[in-house]
Parts: C-alpha cells; sequence; structure tokens
C-alpha cells in the first residue's frame, strides 16, 4: 500500500474524521489519498499555524488526537506556535510534514529542510514529545505507531513526523495494527498512595477527618473523562470544588458546592475560599499548578494539613509546592476508588459532612462569585466586555461551548461566562498564543457538529489569525466569531497607557471593521455598538447555523478582573 494511503487509512482507523493541511510540493503525494480515503474528510487551512490550531482544537473537542500536514520548511515554521500551545496544554496532535527526497538530502535543494541542512525535527524538538524523520520505508508503519503512542502516553502532547517524498510514494508491506484501546485512557492507579491520602481524608479513629476539605480540579480530570465521577464524589461528601481556569466546566459552574474558577480571573468563593487560611486538606485533581492556577504560587493556598496532589504526569507533582499525599495516576481511577470507599473510611468522611457546609456556608457569605457583578449589567459605551460575554452566555443554550483567546476578554470570559460541562470551555491557557481561538474553533466545530460554538476573541488577535474565519466559511463550519473590537492591544494597553501616550500608542489599534472583513470572506456579519443590539444579534447569529461574526464595538479602559491575581503578584518574593 503507497505510505501515503497507508498514513491515512490508519489514522482513520484510529478515529481520525478530519485532517487539517495547507498543501505544497513536499506533501504532493498525500493529495489524493486525502480525497479518496474513505471516513477522513479534509480540510484545508489558510496558514499551517492555522492548521495546528485546528488540530488541537479538534483533539481537546473529540477527547481523541487531531492531525495536521504541511511542507517542511516554511511550513514547518509556521506550525510552531500551535504545536507550542498543544504541548503546554497536553493536546495529543500529530504534525506530518514532507521533505525532500532522501537521495537530495543536503545538495541544496529547494526547501530542503532535511536533517542535513535546516533540520525541521530539531526546530520542533523542543515542543513536542517525539520527533521521526521517516528515512527507510522499512520504517514507515513502526514511526507512525512510536509517534502516536509517545502522543498518547502519560501527559499527552503533540508529535513529529518528517516524511520525505520517495518514502510517502513508497509501498508499505505490513498491514497496520491497531493501536491499544487502553492508550487513549491510560488507567493508571496506585492502591497504596490513594490509601495513603486515604488516611488523611478519612483517618482511623480517634482521630477525626478533616472538615474543611477542597477540590481543585484541573484538566487532567476534563482529558479522563470523569466529570460526573467528580460530581457524584463532591456530592457524597460535600466537598466544594474549585477548577482552573484551563478546566473551567469540568463541575458546573451553577452547582451548589461549585467554588468557580480559582487563579487568573477566578472567582471570590474559590479565591477567597482557598486562601482564607482555613483550608485543612486541598485535594488537588490533574493540574500542574501553573503560576496562573495558583494564584500567582500564593502560598495562602496550602491548607494546614495535608495538599493531596493526583496527576498523571509525576514530574507536575511537586513542581509548585511539596504534596503530603502525591498520587501519580489517572483522575477517573482514582475517583472512581474514592467512590467505592465504604465502612470506617466513608464514616469518618460523612462525620465531617456538617461542619463542612457550614463552612461552605461562610465561604458564600463573604459576597457575591463575581467581584463586579454590576459590570455584566453595564449599560456603557463603547461596551463592557463583561456585559458581552453575559449576554452572549444568554443568547447560548447551556450545552454550547466557548472558545477563548489571549488578551484583556480572556479575563472577562473566565470570570464572567458560565460553563457547566466538561470541554465546553476551550482556551489555550499556559503559553497564551494571540489568534489560536479562531482556527481551534474549526477544529472543535468539526470534532462537535451538533454543538453550538462561539468564539470570543481581539481585534488584535484577528490580525494574527482572523483569515481563519475563511476557513470556518469555506467548510460551512457554523461558528459565532465575536470580536471584542476594543482599537487596542487591550491587555498591554492597560499597562502602557500607565506609562505615557507614547508607550500607549504602540499598543493602539485603528479601527477596522472586521465585520466587512468577515463578509468579504464568505461570512455572515453584524456590528453591534449598543448594548441593546447584543442579544438580537447573537441570537441570530446562533440560530443562522453558518459561520457568523459579530463586531463588538467595546472600550478598552474597563480593568479586567483580575485584581486579586494581580495583589497576590504584588507580595510574591523569591525565595
Ligand atoms: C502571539 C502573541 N503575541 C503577543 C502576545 C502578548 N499579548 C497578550 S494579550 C495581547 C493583546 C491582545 O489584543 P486583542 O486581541 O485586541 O485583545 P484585548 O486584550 O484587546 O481583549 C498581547 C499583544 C501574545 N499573548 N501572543
Ligand atoms: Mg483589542
Amino acid at each position: 500500500m503507497k505510505t501515503t494511503a497507508y498514513y491515512l487509512d490508519a489514522l482513520v482507523r484510529e478515529g481520525l474524521t478530519h485532517a487539517f493541511l495547507v498543501p505544497g510540493g513536499l506533501i504532493d503525494p498525500f493529495l489524493e489519498d486525502l480525497t479518496a480515503t474513505p471516513g477522513l474528510t479534509p480540510v484545508v487551512a489558510a496558514h499551517e499555524g492555522g492548521a495546528a490550531c485546528m488540530a488541537d482544537g479538534y483533539a481537546r473537542a473529540s477527547g481523541r488526537f487531531g492531525a495536521c500536514l504541511c511542507i517542511g520548511g516554511p511550513g514547518v515554521t509556521n506550525t510552531l506556535t500551535g504545536v507550542v500551545a498543544a504541548s503546554t496544554d497536553n493536546s495529543p496532535v500529530l504534525v506530518i510534514s514532507g521533505q525532500v527526497p532522501t537521495n537530495w538530502e543536503g545538495r541544496g535543494g529547494f526547501q530542503d529542510s532535511s536533517p542535513a541542512t535546516l533540520n525541521d525535527l530539531a526546530m520542533l524538538d523542543p515542543a513536542v514529545r517525539k520527533s521521526l524523520a521517516v528515512e527507510n520505508i522499512h520504517l514507515a508503519g513502526h514511526h507512525l505507531r512510536s509517534a502516536l503512542t509517545a502522543m498518547l502516553a502519560g501527559a499527552q502532547g503533540p508529535v513529529h513526523l518528517s516524511l520525505p517524498t520517495d518514502i510517502q510514494r513508497g509501498d508499505v508491506a505490513t498491514p497496520w495494527t491497531p493501536l491499544d484501546a487502553s492508550l487513549y485512557r491510560p488507567r493508571v492507579i496506585d492502591p497504596e498512595a490513594l490509601e495513603r491520602a486515604l488516611d488523611i481524608l478519612a483517618p482511623p479513629a480517634p482521630d477525626k477527618a478533616p472538615e474543611r476539605v477542597a477540590i481543585l480540579a484541573g484538566a487532567g480530570v476534563e482529558k479522563s473523562g470523569c466529570a460526573d465521577e467528580l460530581v457524584r464524589f463532591a456530592e457524597a461528601y460535600a466537598i466544594p470544588v474549585a477548577t482552573t481556569l484551563r478546566a473551567k466546566g469540568v463541575f458546573p459552574e451553577d452547582h451548589p458546592l461549585s467554588l468557580g474558577v480559582f487563579g487568573y480571573a477566578g472567582h471570590r468563593h474559590a479565591i477567597e475560599g482557598l486562601t482564607s487560611g482555613e483550608v485543612e486538606a486541598l485535594v488537588v485533581l490533574g493540574s500542574g499548578l501553573s503560576q496562573r492556577d495558583t494564584l500567582f504560587w500564593d502560598r495562602n493556598m496550602l491548607p494546614t494539613r495535608a495538599l493531596i496532589h493526583a496527576d498523571i504526569d509525576p514530574t507536575v507533582i511537586g513542581r509548585t509546592w511539596p504534596s503530603e499525599a502525591p498520587l501519580t495516576g489517572d483522575c477517573g481511577e482514582i475517583l472512581r476508588y474514592l467512590l467505592r470507599i465504604e465502612g470506617d473510611r466513608a464514616v469518618a468522611l460523612a462525620d465531617a459532612v456538617p461542619g463542612r457546609r457550614r463552612w461552605l456556608k461562610r465561604i458564600r457569605a463573604l459576597g457575591p462569585r463575581l467581584y463586579d457583578p454590576q459590570a455584566a449589567a453595564s449599560d456603557d459605551m463603547p461596551l463592557h466586555p463583561a456585559r458581552v460575554a453575559t449576554a452572549l452566555r444568554a443568547a447560548m443554550p447551556r450545552h454550547g461551548a466557548l472558545v477563548v483567546d489571549s488578551g484583556a476578554h480572556r479575563a472577562f470570559c473566565g470570570h464572567y461566562w458560565q460553563a457547566y460541562a466538561p470541554r465546553t470551555y476551550f482556551s489555550a491557557t499556559n503559553i497564551g498564543p494571540m489568534g489560536w481561538a479562531i482556527p481551534a474553533a474549526c477544529g472543535i466545530k468539526a470534532a462537535r457538529p451538533d454543538m453550538p460554538l462561539a468564539v470570543v476573541t481581539g481585534d488584535g488577535c484577528m490580525l494574527m489569525h482572523g483569515m481563519e474565519i475563511h476557513t470556518a466559511a469555506r467548510y460551512g463550519l457554523a461558528v459565532v466569531f465575536v470580536v471584542i473590537n476594543n482599537q487596542a492591544l487591550g491587555n498591554v494597553w492597560l499597562r502602557s497607557s500607565k506609562q505615557g501616550p507614547g508607550p500607549a500608542g504602540l499598543t493602539e489599534i485603528p479601527g477596522r471593521d472586521f465585520a466587512a472583513m468577515a463578509r468579504s470572506l464568505g461570512l455572515e456579519a453584524a456590528t453591534v455598538t449598543t448594548p441593546g443590539e447584543l442579544a438580537p444579534a447573537f441570537e441570530k447569529a446562533l440560530a443562522s447555523g453558518r459561520p457568523y461574526l459579530v463586531d463588538v464595538r467595546c472600550d478598552k479602559r474597563f480593568t479586567t478582573p483580575v485584581a486579586p491575581f494581580g495583589q497576590a503578584k504584588a507580595l510574591w518574593v523569591d525565595e
């Protein structure tokens, strides 16, 4: 079987339905197979950076993996930011790039970026779990298996295969054997470590179980597909749950036990509840405890008795804080183990419930969940982004999803949007690449065509990856792109404006008409300037069932809801 057909067929058998690409000579042999592989839809992006982000979005929404194809050299360098975003957020993405034929390597051939020259492998190396050149036809199947395995192993992440065109045209003799299903769901569990954690949460008499126990849920819960188990465990013992921003939605934000988001752009109950010094035991499930997810490494979040830190990736446990009960394992397995507890342990955990409920009541009495609830109803013009996010949420069905870009609008959405289910709030939170959300949404829509989907992006982000709205139009991907058009790189402007008009000017953007741009690229579009226009515009856009852009004229001067993060930052000292 021709290598290109073999690769695409193998990927479809692994569950792939879409491949994102930008064509070019170095992947010419793929083209006919891309259009002739049953079950596979090729999606041509405007830019390889877009194709990589689409594959990332597809992976996040499908819960499987995504794939993109590009030429070596400029195609590979264009993918880099998307690949880095997938890497830092543990998103499994396969990048296949073409290369000059093996007998040309290093001889000055056009676009030669083989290991003999520019070396695509080395360029992507820090961003991928594995990068391999398939320079021998007998390794074609082997290297595909090896790359996919590395992509799915442990914490998951992107991988790269470079295929010279002679190898692409070659003939693979051995048929593809599908990967074992267990690779997609690594069910690692360590009962001994779990029992140690339970000695803290539900100690044998006469010790008393801690009352003030909380859970901080991270993306590991989403990746492991155990949001239901999390709800059941929390409800069984009345344990309040906060999430990281990346994991927003893994616990319904309107649940009586929800504290909301902890860390950057977080909510009052999560932030003040977890940094009060009252928490006795904090159970962290599937979070790497990054700077933003720890409220700028705020030590006040450290519990008085024990930090129980569970993650499938042991390298992130202890990276930020030492843990009294480190737990390497899959969040789903851990939660199912905890749900099976019975006897004395269950009694001990249940005994602490009344005290825990009183504590939760005190947290709720600290004030409203939002720090500035009035902003959500602001009638200001130009518009307040909090009002925009709130109106969009109201127009969106409960099961609808949001993709959020990088800028001030990330903080507004993190705070004012409510998410109710896993994989309904998407954001590249760890590396924050501007424009990511626009192509990522195309991939998400391809993976979940029935899920209503909107993007909140900025005018600065539109200038970077806005062209990918054309890809949504080309393939009829019904995404509603909402541009917070504040005529500024808003997040930077908020700082630069304090430095004077010179620096401020560097972060201002001339007023651009993104609705006109969208129409010229085949989308329907609307411009919104008043609060009253928001709801009808969003309702119409969502009901259209078509790619749609709403250009919302906003004010850059509203400060982002990140004051607690700023305060913690101001107190930070190197140790
Ligand atoms: C690729 C990239 N370049 C630069 C930055 C730094 N940066 C973060 S937010 C931001 C401004 C974003 O502007 P816009 O999209 O208009 O969103 P707003 O802040 O106005 O909501 C910049 C320049 C970044 N995160 N990513
Ligand atoms: Mg802006």
